[in-house]
């Protein structure tokens, strides 16, 4: 049997502080817009894929940074978007900074919705690892202020009837932890969309670039083989603001095998026929979780951090 969704991952190069809205919206339709002459029935963007990676920069009050959020999905900000969905029927995964209202208390999201090929949300994650601190470092070049930009998500990790098969996101950071992946696969995920915004350089890890990429495959190919699930891990890459954001942007099989594989590190679609019955023999056989889990001896799994 095959059940077979042409997927694209729509890798976007750098988006500058410098480029507005109407400068980025456009990019990201053109890629959909291809995507669907593709054949693709859906398209995967990347985490905060509206704007820079503004954790990067430290703002003195959240409400500095209130451009880079959307309170309202969709809006007429992104309505080119949607439209193009609804009119070329094909659907995608975004990755947003949202600001909800939650009885009048605002509270700052990193997420990432799917849309249907009729431009419904079908689904929202609101990302759960955040990496990290809080606190502006004076002097330290290298902020990553999400843990002051967003609250963890408290959506957990859905999973969805969507597209043909059971679907499920996770954004950037998510994908370096195996309970992300257990979470999605105990629902029976067969498809997960992941955006990120990763440096090439971390001067808190004594890491080279080579090695950074390999983990960044090696987390998503553990991750797509122990669960039997596609993986579609979407890069935001190039150089945004004088960081090097690494590409890598890769659709992996169930069997944890990279399928296909971005070549560059600016805006690029990379295409597959991923066969959604391809994820059935690891889930009934290697990775049979009813015969094989044994739960009961997992307690310090969710007792312990
Ligand atoms: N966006 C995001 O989660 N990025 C982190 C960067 C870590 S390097 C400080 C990642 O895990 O890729």
């Amino acid at each position: 049997m095959t059940r077979i969704l042409r997927i694209a991952a729509a890798q976007l190069g750098p988006i500058n502080r410098a480029d507005s809205r109407e400068d980025v919206l456009p990019r990201l339709v053109r890629l959909l817009s291809d995507a669907a002459d593709c054949g693709c029935d859906l398209a995967v963007f990347p985490e905060l894929a509206l704007t820079p990676f503004f954790p990067r920069w430290h703002m003195p009050s959240l409400s500095d940074a209130d451009d880079f959020y959307d309170r309202e999905m969709p809006s007429p900000k992104v309505e080119a978007l949607f439209e193009t969905a609804r009119n070329r029927k094909i659907g995608f995964s975004l990755g947003y900074a949202e600001i909800a209202d939650a009885q009048g208390k605002l509270r700052r999201y990193n997420t990432q919705i799917l849309v249907s090929k009729e431009g419904e949300i079908l689904s929202k994650y609101r990302k759960v690892h955040l990496p990290g601190h809080s606190d502006f470092k004076p002097g330290d070049p290298f902020q990553n202020l999400e843990k002051y930009y967003f609250e963890v998500g408290d959506l957990g990790f859905p999973v969805v009837d969507a597209f043909g098969g059971r679907v499920g996101m996770c954004i950037c950071n998510d994908r370096r932890w195996p309970e992300t992946y257990r979470m999605l696969g105990l629902q029976g995920v067969e498809l997960v969309t992941l955006g990120y915004n990763t440096p090439y350089l971390n001067p808190r890890a004594d890491q080279t670039p080579e090695q950074r990429m390999f983990h960044n495959h090696l987390c998503m190919q553990a991750g797509a083989y122990q669960n039997s699930t596609w993986v579609v891990g979407v890069a935001k890459a190039g150089m945004e603001d004088g960081v090097e954001l690494m590409s890598g942007t890769s659709i992996i099989g169930p069997s944890g095998e990279i399928k296909a594989q971005a070549s560059t590190c600016g805006d690029e679609l990379v295409v597959f026929d991923c066969d959604l019955d391809q994820c059935t023999n690891g889930k009934t056989e290697e990775f049979n979780f009813e015969k094989n889990r044994r739960p009961e001896l997992y307690g310090a799994l969710a007792q312990t951090v």
